[in-house]
């Protein structure tokens, strides 16, 4: 972790002051990780967290992370850096922006621009369209690659965006090289195969970056959205999805705006705040592989309460993959414990890899025929025989 004393002060980023109104938030679980200890010593220590990580990861899809270890002012820090990035001026963000994977029908009919936006650079306020002509107010910076020295060199990059990745890379190794081989040695210990398993699945391998795990950072902002704009989208800045990878890691915040819906009574509840705590939830890929025994949970973002009206919100996101030739069902594993509980894969699931996966469902994102409905149900929509939005009771 590199703390330097002469780093270059910027504004921090000033978070609204949690909610005090009466909300039905979801009751997560949290997975304290300074309870981890290494070695053959620390095994029931590591089995008592595997046993806390289960019940979140099957039953709500989202946890708390806490105790991680990294430093709560690196992250101020990151999020102070990451607000200057965002209040660049405009034709910074135009220049450098995010390459949209736009699906492939709606691309050559619809002359304004759709796509999830997921490579290196900006993404800007106005850029998606939501219901009713309603433009969104969301602004984001996407780093790729920060674990693949080599290409991360041969990137264009903001100036002030260079000069800050090295912040950027610590946050991310550490997740990569600490947090996320801890979990996935917890997922060994829960699905009873051999210790090395699942970091086998989502490893690091710099020199190699086509076989290579990784994922993709985001610093994302919430501009409040105009009163009569909520109206048409019923209070919502950013529709429901599952998110399509291995794990996401969020930094808890103040504002009550995320919500998941419940699978158990499909009702949308509200994510609390826990300082200096990740907000980690299951992507599709990881319920997959598990045979929807972990669950990749629908979300949303939401206006926040009267209490936290008007002021922006700021998200660090960490969206961790796969690599990318992983199939994703549950043959990868040959678990005892899925065996154990008769999960197999199902019939319908055609075979798939995590890279195939993430593509196929990031070119569905903003197209009509799955998208262009009332309210937030989705249509349902099959990729290789799998939902593309998981809402759990799909076919019930
Ligand atoms: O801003 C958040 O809290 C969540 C954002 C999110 O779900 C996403 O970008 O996939
Ligand atoms: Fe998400």
């Amino acid at each position: 972790m590199t703390i330097s004393l002469d780093r270059p002060a910027y504004p921090p980023f000033e978070h609204v002051k949690p909610t005090e109104a009466d909300l039905p938030f979801i009751k997560l679980g949290v997975v304290d990780l300074s309870r981890y200890v290494e070695g053959p010593e620390g095994l029931a220590s590591r089995q008592a967290l595997a046993a806390d990580l289960e019940d979140a990861v099957s039953k709500q899809g989202f946890f708390f992370l806490e105790g991680h270890g990294y430093p709560q002012e690196q992250l101020e820090y990151l999020q102070a850096i990451s607000q200057a990035i965002l209040d660049l001026p405009l034709d910074q963000k135009t220049e450098y922006s995010a390459g949209a994977q736009v699906s492939e029908d709606d691309a050559v009919t619809d002359t304004s621009k759709f796509g999830a936006e997921r490579g290196t650079g900006f993404k800007v306020r106005g850029y998606w369209g939501m219901q009713h002509g309603v433009r969104d107010q969301i602004e984001h910076y996407n780093w790729r690659n920060l674990l693949h020295p080599t290409i991360c060199d041969g990137q264009t990059y903001p100036p002030l965006v260079r000069q800050h990745l090295p912040e950027v890379v610590d946050y991310i190794s550490y997740l990569h090289y600490d947090v996320i081989r801890k979990l996935s040695s917890l997922f060994d210990i829960i699905l009873e195969v051999p210790e090395g398993t699942f970091w086998s699945l989502c490893k690091v391998t710099p020199d190699v970056p086509d076989d290579s795990a990784g994922g993709f950072a985001r610093a994302m902002l919430y501009n409040p959205m105009p009163e009569e704009d909520e109206k048409k989208t019923a209070n919502t800045w950013l529709r429901g999805h599952s998110d399509a990878s291995f794990l996401t890691f969020i930094t808890s915040q103040p504002m009550a705006s995320l919500q998941v819906r419940d699978y158990k009574d499909g009702q949308w509840k509200w994510v609390g705040y826990r300082e200096n705590a990740l907000v980690v939830n299951v992507a599709d890929c990881l319920e997959f592989l598990s045979g929807s025994y972990f669950k990749s949970t629908i979300h949303r973002v939401v206006s926040p309460p009267d209490d936290q009206k008007g002021h922006r919100r700021l998200g660090f996101i960490y969206f961790s993959a796969f690599k990318p030739h992983v199939v994703v069902d549950p043959s990868t594993l040959k678990s005892p414990k899925l065996d154990r509980l008769g999960i197999t894969k199902p019939a319908s699931w055609d075979r798939i890899t995590a890279r195939e996966w993430e593509d196929r469902k990031v070119k569905t994102f903003g197209k009509k025929a799955i998208n262009a409905n009332e309210g937030d149900e989705p249509i349902p929509f099959y990729i290789n025989g799998r939902a593309a939005e998981r809402w759990h009771q799909l076919g019930k």
